[in-house]
């Protein structure tokens, strides 16, 4: 079929702007509301590219900068309408925030916030700590992971490493605001994104033993039937410590710590004490300890292949926020453990830079955000400078290869191939930062066209936002609340080529390429789940992209 793909939601009017066309066209038009030519071009043709499979052919109408709502027309074929507007991405970007307050598990959630997807207390019981006899936990609150309930101390710390490196990079993040429940910090109220932030820091620091150590997640031993988060009765239970949470959390509260010292004194402190708590234990625990579900038990793993990134991280975040030098000796130390894994690894989850990879697995680039926060000029953060850098680089190079300027391989397209783009968007928004290149904010912008829309499946991967929008995200409230419309502001997790789970298996054996892996079905938790570390890329590339 014939199509003409566009971002959706809309460009900046000094962004770069383009539609990509899967036909041959020689011309074409840009049209306003009353159908009027604004603009007129000619059509470039690219060529076949390896991860969409179409033959593409690019409109490029940057110099449109006027205000205005317009479609993109070609031999008779037009594109769904888009804005260009200064303030064209306001209404995302307090989408994208306020879905961790709909995600909040516990007794947090009020009609006056949540309106019509308001629910029940959820998961209040306290949690039985498996395989050991000892009292039950309160670990209450939180945000739940993603379409399930469960709740993973890596995947947390990653989403709120992701909002929180954002507040540090992109001061903008602050002044989004949006409808959550006011938090009171020493000198008034917190920044909204503080106050959502800091319902997951709370919970994180429940999952804290008294030895340090952190409980991987608590989930029930299985799935979830398909309930509303108040009828998921099921017993709780506190899984495994592993190295791989603890080094995250003694991360992610030392880098908290920085922020909230200016709005909480108090809160900052009990978190830097948690932090060093954690810090000791893996310490005194040099051995790795990684994660594995007992048998039987299907709630998400979050396995890692090694917890060095971990450690790395960990020590990182201290030195940043502490200066103390013993915490750059450790990093220096773990960088080369880093090194020599990343050399010798089988086989890989990332492309690229090992010392820019975001998570939730392959920590080391969050590492590298504390160094270049720290601006030093000493080894480690010159590796950080050096590394997004030349994995800026890579994308950019990566970007010239397909019609949609997308800075992915095939490769790439795995189970939350969306986060892979993300995360490689907040490599461009801090190489930009560090240097400014054209090119860099160009690929960004690319990236953000292809999420909203701009893709070869017409499809807007952030729910509200978009005329073709998906609306059928694998989130079990969505699926049993008899709302039409999910939540606005979920990030899909997008093409997959793996096609695990049931129903995306009728697509295989079709050949379809990396990008047409997708489908806009419930059941699809492989193409088309929502999770807390999709969201938060988005919400930290799009800081980047609009700050000045
Ligand atoms: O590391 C391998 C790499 O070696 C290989 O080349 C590549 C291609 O297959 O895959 C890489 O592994 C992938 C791994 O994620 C790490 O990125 C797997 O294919 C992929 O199946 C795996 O997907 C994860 C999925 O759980 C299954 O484990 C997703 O990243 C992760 O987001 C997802 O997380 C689930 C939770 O378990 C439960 N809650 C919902 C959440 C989202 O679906
Ligand atoms: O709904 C679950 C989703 O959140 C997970 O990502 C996925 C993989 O762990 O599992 C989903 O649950 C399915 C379960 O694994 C198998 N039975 C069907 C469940 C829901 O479709
Ligand atoms: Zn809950």
């Amino acid at each position: 079929m014939k199509k003409v793909f566009v971002n959706q939601v809309g460009f900046l009017s000094s962004a770069p702007k383009k539609a990509v066309l899967n036909f041959a066209a020689s011309e074409f038009e840009v049209i306003d509301e009353n159908g009027k030519k604004v603009f007129g071009g000619e059509v470039e043709h690219f060529g076949t590219d390896e991860i969409s499979g179409e033959d593409t052919y690019v409109a490029d109408f940057s110099a449109l900068t006027e205000k205005g709502k317009y479609k993109v027309v070609a031999d008779g074929n037009e594109s769904v309408s888009f804005e260009v507007s200064d303030n064209v991405y306001d209404k995302l970007m307090k989408d994208i925030c306020k879905c961790f307050y709909y995600l909040r598990c516990g007794d947090a959630l009020t009609k006056e916030f949540a309106g019509e997807y308001y629910h029940e207390p959820c998961h209040m019981s306290k949690a039985t700590v498996y395989g050991e006899d000892v009292e039950p936990v309160d670990v209450t609150g939180g945000w739940h992971d993603a379409g399930d309930y469960g709740r993973y101390s890596t995947a947390g710390a990653v989403a709120v490493a992701h909002l929180l490196y954002g507040v540090r990079f992109f001061k903008g993040l602050l002044d989004v605001h949006y409808d959550i429940p006011k938090v009171s910090g020493d000198n008034g109220n917190l920044p909204e994104i503080l106050a959502e932030v800091k319902v997951e820091l709370d919970f994180l620091m429940k999952m804290q033993r008294e030895n340090g150590s952190v409980w991987h997640k608590v989930t029930t031993f299985n799935h979830a039937p398909f309930v509303m988060p108040e009828d998921d009765k099921e017993e709780l239970f506190l899984f495994a410590v592993s190295a791989l949470a603890t080094a995250d959390i003694a991360a992610v509260f030392a880098l908290a710590y920085t922020i909230y010292k200016d709005y909480d004194k108090a809160y900052a402190d009990k978190l830097m004490e948690k932090s060093l708590l954690a810090y000791k234990w893996l310490k005194e625990n040099p051995d790795e300890l990684l994660f594995f579900n007992p048998e039987g038990s299907n709630t998400g793993q979050y396995d890692e292949a090694e917890d060095l990134s971990n450690r790395f991280w960990a020590a990182c975040a201290l030195y940043e926020a502490t200066s103390d030098g013993k915490y750059y000796s450790d990093a220096l130390e773990l960088k080369a453990k880093v090194e020599e894994f990343d050399k010798n690894a089988q086989k890989k989850g990332y492309q690229g830079n090992v010392f820019t990879c975001l998570g939730w697995a392959e920590v080391a680039g969050l590492g590298s955000l504390s160094l270049l926060l720290k601006r030093e000029d000493n080894a480690l953060c010159t590796l950080a400078r050096t590394s997004f850098l030349s994995e800026a680089d890579r994308l950019v190079k990566v970007s010239g290869e397909n019609g949609f300027g997308l800075c992915m391989l095939a490769k790439d397209f795995i189970w939350g191939s969306n986060m892979e783009l993300l995360k490689y968007m907040m490599v461009l928004s801090v190489a930009y930062k560090l240097d400014s290149k054209d090119e860099y904010k160009k690929a960004l912008e690319a990236g953000l066209d292809y999420v909203l829309g701009c893709n070869s499946m017409d499809v807007s991967y952030v729910t509200g936002n978009g005329e073709k929008a998906y609306m059928n995200p694998h989130l079990r409230p969505t699926a049993v609340d008899d709302i039409e419309q999910p939540w606005p502001g979920l990030v899909s997790g997008g093409p997959n080529v793996g096609l695990q789970d049931e129903r995306a298996q009728s697509l295989r054996g079709q050949g379809l390429p990396p990008m047409k892996c997708y489908l806009d079905h419930i059941d699809c938790y492989s193409l088309n789940e929502i999770t807390i570390y999709w969201n938060s890329p988005l919400v930290f590339a799009l800081s980047g992209l609009l700050e000045e």
